[in-house]
């Protein structure tokens, strides 16, 4: 069973990546709920090797996490993480913000925040999970270079204000921490809560993985965090990774 977690947030100025100082800790033996949050990254990354733009203004922190699930999992994290800090955007920033599988957090069709699930596991057991959120809070998108693989957006953005970075740190760590225990018990709850905040759920959708699309109508999650998508000669294909266009 996963235990409540205790926070310990170590603030750092500039680092590489969050992932890779939360790593370090984790390997020299860190507890689960050690939090790394930096003010800016150097090199932030985002899945399979991509940058992640990380100026000053933006909540860029990792978690490490020691599940007691199986590895196979561990994806469900990405999708309460996803419906954590939805929720944490939309209570603070009142924000309209929604979840597009796997990963983004969206609002109004650009991207805010971007998470990022990596683990480390033996034979069959996970030994640890770094959990990576990067949020665009108050950053100024508009000095993004132009070749994003969709527009990016920030709460001061959507806002038009400053918003509180300690206050959307806060009310993200607590819904995790909230929502953490789920993983073992209750995640029929994190699903639903998931698919009333996703924009994917109903939509023709086109997943890219390295070599094949799947195109076809999402109709489900699953609480190994794969999307199931039935193509137009009704077969059932379930996506466990994957980019994610939307259609119509
Ligand atoms: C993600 O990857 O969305 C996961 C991002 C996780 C970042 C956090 S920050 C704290 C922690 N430390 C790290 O080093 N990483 C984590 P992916 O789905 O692969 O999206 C990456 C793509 O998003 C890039 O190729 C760009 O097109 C775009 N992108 C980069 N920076 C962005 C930003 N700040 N806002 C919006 N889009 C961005």
């Amino acid at each position: 069973m996963s235990k409540r977690i205790t926070l310990t947030i170590n603030r750092l100025e500039e680092v590489i990546s969050t992932q890779d100082s939360a790593k370090q800790l984790a390997e020299a033996g860190a507890l689960e709920g050690t939090v790394v949050v930096a003010r800016t990254q150097v090199r932030g990354r985002g899945r399979l090797g991509r940058r992640w733009l990380s100026p000053d203004g933006g909540l860029w922190l990792s978690i490490v996490l020691r599940p007691t699930c199986p590895p196979a999992r561990v994806a469900g994290l990405t999708l309460l993480t996803a419906v954590s800090i939805t929720e944490a955007v939309r209570k603070v920033a009142k924000v309209e913000a929604s979840i597009k599988w796997p990963n983004d957090i969206l609002v109004n069709g650009k991207k805010l925040a971007g998470i990022i699930t990596e683990m480390t596991a033996e034979m069959n057991i996970v030994k640890y999970v770094v959990l990576g959120i990067g949020l665009n809070v108050n950053v100024d998108t508009s000095e993004f270079p132009h070749d994003l693989l969709m527009p990016a957006t920030s709460l001061r953005e959507e806002t038009g204000r400053p918003v509180d970075l300690e206050r959307i740190l806060k009310a993200c760590l607590n819904n995790l921490v909230r929502d953490y225990t789920k993983l073992d018990d209750g995640f029929e709850d994190v699903l639903k809560r998931w698919t009333e905040l996703s924009v994917v759920i109903g939509k023709e959708v086109k997943v890219s993985q390295p070599g094949q699309t799947i195109e076809g109508k999402a109709v489900g999650v699953r609480a190994d965090g794969a999307l199931e998508v039935v193509d137009t000669d009704g077969v059932s294909h379930v996506v466990h990774a994957g980019d994610l266009s939307i259609l119509r």
